[in-house]
């Protein structure tokens, strides 16, 4: 953009960058995450785009994709509830059931989505607004991330359908072919194979979309725990305050997709996962990215709407790596080490940290500090305040065509 611009005014410069460089960067810099069902055929084909170049994609000094890493990461936050785990995190999930979830999942999509720009650059990741009736075909679409499993399962509630993606841009046919050693369930180290597998809407986790009322509800609790378990789906909260232990939101969806069979016959019941949402894998299934970025929208709406900053984020009794000020692994300098997941060397394939990259969820707090906002967030154009500021907003705007 400087060049375009120097090559336009050389002598001016100077005093136009330091009058509205803020503003410009402002304005060019923030990345709008879409509604899913908003999207142009054209956006929808460079997220495939960028999706599948990640994962065919080996950085140098690895043996794994760059979308594999990512995996790797993921999986292994399980790690810290093996007694092989090392260090101060130990004893924990690093992204789950505590309250990093919210901060560390913020990380992770935000790094994601960076790497899905260095391939298409214009490329955002969108969110999945689960009270959205048009969203599931949408995305479900063979145009887009592609249909259902195949195959018939018989569970007690009847028979479905459900199974290994055997068609459309995520199949093993046009290459989305997974690693059989990541694509675990790291419950049984037990290996789901080298297919993403769905079970959309598989009873009892078949009820979509979900009511307005419980978001409304969600985004009525004032209390950060409260908040992040209800959103994680751990629990559920009534007007009345009472707590609800269970399968919503954030959780429920994760079943939604991957099929969960719920056996009652145990106390408490067993709950056992199908597909690849319904496991630490889950990212493998590239809906896993916009199911998040739902979550991570109606957490930022709810700091908006008066729970920002770190006074609704709790500062201690949180297990180690999700209080306040406490370094998030695997952005923790080496602090901690997860242990293995399965008898397969799981952890060699961690993607190295620069050791001086340390994250707190402190650091999460505000969008506006990763520059990226969402479509449902009122739209903050800088205000030109002076003439000259104003020309070369709308000169740059004619040159690089901003939106
Ligand atoms: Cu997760």
């Amino acid at each position: 953009m400087t060049i375009v611009f120097k090559k336009a005014f050389p002598a001016a410069i100077g005093i136009i960058a330091t009058l509205s460089l803020s503003n410009m960067s402002a304005m060019a810099n923030t990345l709008v995450r879409k509604n899913v069902v908003d999207l142009t055929q054209e956006e929808k084909s460079a997220y495939v785009n960028a999706l599948k170049t990640l994962q065919t994609t080996i950085p140098d000094g690895s043996t794994i994709s760059i979308y594999d890493q990512f995996l790797v990461i993921h999986v292994t936050t399980m790690g810290f509830l093996r007694s092989d785990a090392v260090g101060p995190a130990t004893g924990a999930d690093a992204a789950h059931n505590n309250a990093a979830f919210l901060p560390w999942h913020r990380e992770f999509l935000f790094q994601f989505e960076q790497a899905l720009r260095s391939v298409e650059p214009m490329v955002t990741i969108p969110y999945w607004d689960w009270t959205d009736a048009s969203a599931i075909e949408v995305i479900f679409d063979e145009n887009f991330l592609g249909p259902n499993g195949e195959g018939t399962i018989e569970t007690p509630l009847g028979r479905f359908q459900g199974g290994p993606v055997v068609w459309g841009p995520f199949s093993e046919a046009e290459g989305w072919v997974l690693n059989p050693e990541i694509h675990i369930n790291p419950m049984t180290g037990e290996s789901l194979g080298t297919s993403l597998l769905r079970y959309v809407q598989l009873p009892p986790a078949h009820v979509y979309p979900l009511p307005q009322q419980e978001i409304d509800q969600l985004l009525s609790l004032d209390e950060y725990d409260l908040f992040s378990r209800a959103l994680e789906g751990a629990i559920s909260v009534d007007q009345q305050g009472n707590i609800t232990p269970g399968f919503f939101l954030h959780n429920y969806i994760h079943g939604l997709v991957g099929g969960v069979l719920v056996d009652i016959t145990t106390n408490p019941p067993t709950i056992h996962r199908l597909g690849t949402m319904s496991v630490h894998s889950s990212p493998y299934d590239p809906v896993f990215w916009l199911h998040h970025s739902n979550v991570d929208r109606l957490w930022a709406e709810w700091q908006e709407d008066g729970h920002g900053g770190s006074d609704f984020y709790p500062s201690d009794g949180q297990p180690f790596s999700h209080n306040l000020d406490d370094p998030m692994w695997p952005w923790d300098g080496g602090l901690s080490i997860p242990g293995n997941l399965d008898d397969g060397d799981l952890l060699s394939l961690l993607p190295v940290q620069a050791l001086d990259n340390i994250l707190t969820p402190f650091d999460t707090l505000d969008i506006k500090d990763y520059g990226y906002t969402y479509d449902t967030f009122p739209v903050s154009v800088p205000e030109p305040n002076s003439i000259l500021s104003w020309l070369t907003l709308t000169t740059l705007g004619g040159i690089v065509k901003l939106k």
